[in-house]
């Protein structure tokens, strides 16, 4: 029974600035009102970690436990909390869905309120943390903080999924998948026969193919600078891959051309400025979208000429796929039991959660799609 004690266990710190992670035994206190215990069983290796661990995207405080694309278990719940209890199986949601803010009650964002994508104060709404490793308070991440043995979350950052799911499959609806499926599916709402292109053929790249896929595109094309990914995007359904580096022309004109005018849809999952406006010139001049998935440097602009959206192309941004984690997650994992569609093509490497270093390093060197590390 570790209901309403300290529990002591592992936890991966980062101590400062583009330190490496530190394996340490820590204090995880009691889950207060509205707030949960969850003892993690996977957790996923993603690209927003390793920009938090450089400092490109947010400032975060230090120390701070990372990661947030993971699945559990419930260990213990705080007051109030009366959807959730010890034993269910849960992913932890890093834009969470209070259910009562102007937000959550509309039906065209996901983006609750609570999110703290951008503004991470690292704590929880009391401004405490539950995290202390050698008398030192620990902060979280994003609200969710999922490279540790147990961790406590607010109740509006969980969803309750089916309990025969494999976590270490699953874990990857909780970012990677969800955010570059919903992209596809949810955002973009792709229509049966389009075309569709998608820069950057990561975690998210691929998992905005499968999408594509599921939704009926005809033409899928796949754009990287690294032709080691072009094999598995191939395999998710791509049906063109282009290096821009063995072009000459800029890489919109070679997709114009190859489209005959452009395609209806350009997904960009790089976080890069340039493939940003390279991705909104690809797109058909009147009947084009462009969705922008990944996250640029902070502070970082982008500029185009104001015409090219005159005649009605589209421009959108999405987080987490337009998914509204408690009512989507959930579904999710049952669609993916169903086998509405095949995420396990996006794990190439499983390790244990002390080799958390080894994972970044297979990210860090493009040799992993996702890692997924297991308590
Ligand atoms: N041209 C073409 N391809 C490129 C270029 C380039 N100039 N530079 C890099 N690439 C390729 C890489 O070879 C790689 O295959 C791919 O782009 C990027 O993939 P990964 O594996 O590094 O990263 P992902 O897929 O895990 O995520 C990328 C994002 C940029 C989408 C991600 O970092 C991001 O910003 N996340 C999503 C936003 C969000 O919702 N964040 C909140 C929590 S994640
Ligand atoms: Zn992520």
């Amino acid at each position: 029974e570790t209901a309403g004690k300290v529990i002591k266990c592992r936890a991966a710190i980062i101590w400062g600035d583009k330190q490496p992670f530190s394996i340490e035994d820590i204090e995880v206190a009691p889950p207060r009102a509205h707030e949960v215990r969850i003892k993690i069983l996977a957790s996923g290796i993603c690209r927003s970690d390793d920009h938090a661990v450089n400092g490109t995207i947010s400032n975060p405080a230090y120390p701070i436990i990372l990661g947030h694309e993971a699945a559990g278990v419930v260990e213990s719940v705080g007051e109030g909390v009366t959807n959730l209890k010890p034993g269910d199986k849960v992913i932890p949601l890093f834009v969470p869905q209070c259910g009562e803010c102007r937000c959550c009650k509309s039906p065209k964002t996901n983006i609750c309120v609570k999110t703290k994508l951008g503004n991470n104060t690292g704590l929880m709404e009391d401004n405490t943390s539950r995290f202390s490793c050698k008398g030192k308070d620990i902060y979280n991440f994003i609200g969710t903080s999922t490279f540790t043995e147990y961790t406590v979350v607010s109740d509006a950052n969980v969803a309750k999924i089916d309990a025969s799911a494999p976590p270490e499959k699953v874990c990857l609806i909780g970012c990677g998948f969800s955010t570059g499926y919903g992209s596809a599916v949810k955002v973009a709402k792709i229509e049966p026969g389009s075309t569709c292109v998608i820069f950057g053929l990561g975690g998210i790249g691929l998992s905005v193919v499968i999408g594509c896929k599921v939704a009926g595109a005809t033409r899928i094309i796949g754009v990287d600078i690294n032709p080691e990914k072009f094999a598995k995007a191939k395999e998710l359904g791509v049906t063109d891959c282009i290096n821009p580096q063995d072009n000459t022309k800029p890489i919109h004109e070679v997709l114009i051309e190859l489209t005959g005018g452009g395609v209806d849809y350009a997904f960009e999952c790089i976080g890069h400025i340039n493939s940003m406006t390279s991705a909104l010139l690809s797109t058909h001049y009147a009947l084009g979208t462009c969705i922008i998935v990944g996250v640029a440097p902070k502070s970082s602009q982008i500029s185009f000429d104001p015409m090219i959206m005159l005649f009605g192309r589209t421009l959108k941004g999405a987080c987490f796929g337009g998914f509204k984690g408690k009512d989507c997650v959930p579904q999710l994992v049952s669609d993916y039991l169903a086998k509405k569609f095949d995420l396990d093509g996006l794990v190439t490497h499983t390790l244990p959660f002390e080799k958390i270093n080894e994972g970044f390093e297979l990210l860090r060197s493009g040799k992993s799609i996702r890692t997924v590390l297991l308590f």
